[in-house]
């Protein structure tokens, strides 16, 4: 297992996340990344790299992510610090969304109206490093897809955060910016693997991914996760979404209740990996959050850190080049046990 490491990931580092009318702790924090380093030490499982700094394969970006999206992030924090400069001591969150009625096509000059627009929820926070660490994530997802691409390796994980699988084409949410998941698997289809999955396994549903691939016919999308119903990101994961167009019957969704125990969450798995085999995958991108164990604090399944290396085990069955991106995962203190046992498990 090649591991890539984003050491820019410390850049983004959110005070606060709106939650119930509060402002809270951000949840997705610079220790969760500290705490798998410090597993990985113990349990070294792949040799450890990192992509050259300030390099980033642009063309690849923008096919997965609008010019309008790219550039707006990339000028978002000057713009913020140039309103106020006071405003460089605070996170910068949106607050306006063009629903239902509005305009998508108009590009407002204000500020406020352009977070709005690029954005789905007030629980994401851009800070003066974010751009910087989701550039870097990025670029570690695409080498560790080039690394499985070239057969260099026959598995790779991106160690990175900000995590990725929320952000769509044009938005950023679920504290995602760039969709390092999907950033892999369109690497992957460039080195010339002719049909993708994507299979998400964090607790939330991957909407950015699906989103993103909803249309085309060589990628699949399968996400197991807290029934949106009653879930984050609630308007998008259910499980009559099957794709549109080339890509009709190329997504599927397996929504679980709360309370959900391994047992049924590994069928769902079985299923999820049934799918993948029947669609012909000839490589794998595992986004892989841990916010499934039992003591997550925003999640509610029960998954236990010895269940970790199962899934990593029943991944590895599915014989396929994988890449792995990390995710959620916010019991702080486990996160990194419960990702490196997914990774141990796996294997090679
Ligand atoms: C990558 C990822 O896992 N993103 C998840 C984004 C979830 N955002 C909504 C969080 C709602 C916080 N609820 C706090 C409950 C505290 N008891
Ligand atoms: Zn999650």
């Amino acid at each position: 297992m090649l591991i890539v490491h984003n050491t820019l990931h410390r850049q983004h580092a959110g005070r606060h996340e709106m939650f119930r009318g509060r402002l809270v702790p951000c949840h997705e924090s610079p220790d969760r990344l500290d705490h798998l380093l410090a597993e990985l030490a113990r349990r070294p499982v792949g040799e450890m790299v990192e992509p050259a700094a300030g390099h980033l394969d642009e063309a690849l970006l923008a096919q997965v992510h609008s010019p309008r999206y790219l550039q707006f992030l990339a000028g978002a924090w000057d713009e913020w610090v140039a309103l106020d400069p006071a405003n460089a001591e605070l996170d910068a969150l949106p607050s306006v969304w063009p629903v239902r009625g509005f305009r998508a096509d108009v590009l407002p000059t204000n500020f406020a109206a352009r977070m709005g627009l690029f954005s789905f929820d007030a629980g994401t926070p851009l800070t003066a490093g974010s751009w910087a660490a989701a550039r870097q994530g990025a670029a570690c997802a695409i080498a560790a897809a080039q690394a499985v691409g070239s057969g260099r390796s026959r598995s790779a994980f991106a160690l990175t955060r900000p995590p990725g699988h929320h952000a769509g084409p044009d938005f950023f949410g679920g504290y995602c910016f760039l969709n390092n998941a999907a950033l892999a698997a369109q690497q992957l289809r460039q080195s010339g693997f002719e049909r993708v999955a994507v299979l998400d396994v964090d607790y939330h549903h991957g909407n950015g991914t699906q989103t993103i691939f909803y249309g085309r016919g060589d990628v699949l999308t399968v996400s197991i996760h807290g029934d949106p119903m009653t879930e984050y990101p609630f308007y998008l994961g259910h499980a009559d979404e099957r794709g549109e167009g080339e890509g009709a019957g190329c997504n599927l969704n397996l929504p679980l209740p709360r309370g959900t125990g391994f047992a049924d969450w590994r069928a769902a798995l079985a299923r999820g990996l049934d799918e993948v085999r029947r669609f012909g995958a000839q490589a794998l991108v595992v986004a892989l959050g841990v916010d499934t164990f039992e003591g997550d604090p925003i999640s509610a399944f029960k998954l236990r850190s010895t269940d970790y290396l199962d899934i990593g085990r029943d991944l590895a069955a599915a014989g396929l080049p994988t890449v792995f991106t990390f995710e959620g995962g916010y019991a702080v203190a486990e996160v990194g046990i419960n990702a490196v046992n997914v990774l141990e498990g796996f294997g090679a």
